[in-house]
């Protein structure tokens, strides 16, 4: 029988810091899975290599959801982001596994192509209304028919999703202890909508529009914001509150039409069970890498699409890009997929993984190599050490910790 011969563990920092799973069979065929948790590597890479590397080994690497279950059940201790990226990450591995073992792209084992292609979005931003308004017009050069608007709020230094001036894809973790960044509701409930209604007076209604607020208002202020931006027209409005208060939604609905999607933060199909089944949101943004893997993503998915929620992935370049083919293929495959993000990874990220995905109008394609599509250089992967690195913090104008 063909067994698990290896499973191991690499960090490197290409760009930025990714932590990659690797796990050979005894037939030497290699499965790949990304396990990166922005601004705590670490803890996943401890977690898989002394806790979850060791049992694999011995395996038989075609039971996938039974290592699954295992994983999950055995540990005792339930959910949690290190925990879920740890087993998201050895779920990603064995379907590329099994996807090589059989020759077939993994969208293929979930079902095959229910679409041609998945529509993605991109990210535009500017350091003010006009710089971001220049980047929307690049972003609809290139292609994309949805795009995802932020621009720094006058007076708040740092705000979330505008790059630093250095013509790098945005990154908000910069340093090795957390920057603080100032945050003000009001000045942003007037600016946000003064700003998306600028991106449609200049560029008119015929593509998508995103924005994301990225856990910052109260649920009140959310249902006022997703009235205010209405009349744009948004495809959702993105992370309104903390939503850990899944009840909160109520208050937000009762108020808006505005369409909203949540999840990038959640690792588990109880994070969001009762946003889906009360159908409290429209979009569903759990991650391949954040939330149990493709196998846990699929049975969340499944939940959604008997309530009319579809999908919207978190896209970041903070997952690597073993993640965003293992959602390619999943998008791909599922009945109610919405959308999917795609932010792209810094250089020099492209020499260590090596991807079969594309991008054509618009529309992105996991392509049709066995398994999940990406190789992994692992010489290319030493050259460039782990660099340690934390996420912001938010505080208010009296220096009092906010949401970041
Ligand atoms: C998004 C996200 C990210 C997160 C990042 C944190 O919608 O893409 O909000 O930009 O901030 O993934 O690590
Ligand atoms: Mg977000």
């Amino acid at each position: 029988m063909t067994t698990i011969a290896d499973a191991r563990v690499l960090v490197s920092g290409p760009g930025r810091n990714y932590v990659t799973l690797k796990i050979t069979t005894s037939d030497g065929v290699v499965g790949w899975g990304d396990a990166t948790l922005n601004g705590r590597e670490l803890a996943v890479a401890a977690y898989l290599t002394e806790h979850v590397c060791p049992l694999l080994v011995g395996r038989d690497p075609a039971r996938i959801e039974d290592t699954w279950q295992l994983l999950y059940r055995g540990a005792y201790w339930r959910r949690g982001p290190v925990t879920m990226t740890a087993i998201a990450a050895v779920d990603m591995a064995l379907w590329d596994i099994k996807g090589k073992v059989a020759g077939l792209p993994v969208y293929q084992l979930l079902g095959g192509a229910a679409r041609n292609g998945v529509l993605v979005y991109c990210h535009a931003s500017g350091s003010d209304v006009p710089a971001l308004l220049d980047d929307v017009a690049r972003r609809l050069d290139d292609g994309y028919l949805a795009v995802r608007a932020q621009a720094a709020v006058p007076g708040l230094e740092g705000t979330y999703g505008v790059p630093a001036p250095d013509g790098k894809l945005y990154e908000p973790a910069s340093s090795s202890l957390p920057a603080e960044h100032l945050w003000d509701t009001g000045p942003y409930m007037r600016f946000a909508p003064e700003m998306l209604g600028a991106v449609r007076e200049r560029f008119g209604f015929d593509f998508h529009l995103l924005h994301d607020v990225h856990h910052r208002l109260s649920p009140i202020e959310a249902g006022r914001l997703g009235r205010d931006l209405e009349p744009h027209r948004l495809f959702w409005l993105e992370d309104p509150t903390p939503a850990e208060d899944q009840s909160a939604f109520r208050v937000i609905r009762e108020h808006t039409t505005t369409p909203l999607a949540v999840g990038e933060v959640f690792n588990s199909i109880w994070d969001c069970q009762q946003l889906i089944t009360e159908r409290l949101i429209d979009y569903i943004r759990t991650s391949v890498t954040h939330a149990g893997g493709i196998t846990h993503l699929r049975r969340i998915f499944s939940l959604a699409d008997l309530y009319g929620v579809r999908t919207g992935s978190h896209g970041p370049g903070d997952l690597s890009p073993v993640a965003m083919a293992a959602a390619l293929h999943v998008d791909l495959s599922v009945p109610n997929f919405g959308i999917q993000e795609y932010m792209g990874h810094r250089e020099p990220a492209g020499e260590v993984f090596r991807t079969s995905y594309s991008f054509k109008d618009g529309y992105m394609h996991p392509g049709d190599a066995p398994g999940l599509g990406v190789e992994v250089d692992e010489e290319a992967a030493a050259r460039f050490p782990y660099d340690p690195r934390q996420l912001p913090v938010n505080r208010r104008l009296d220096g009092s910790v906010h949401d970041w």
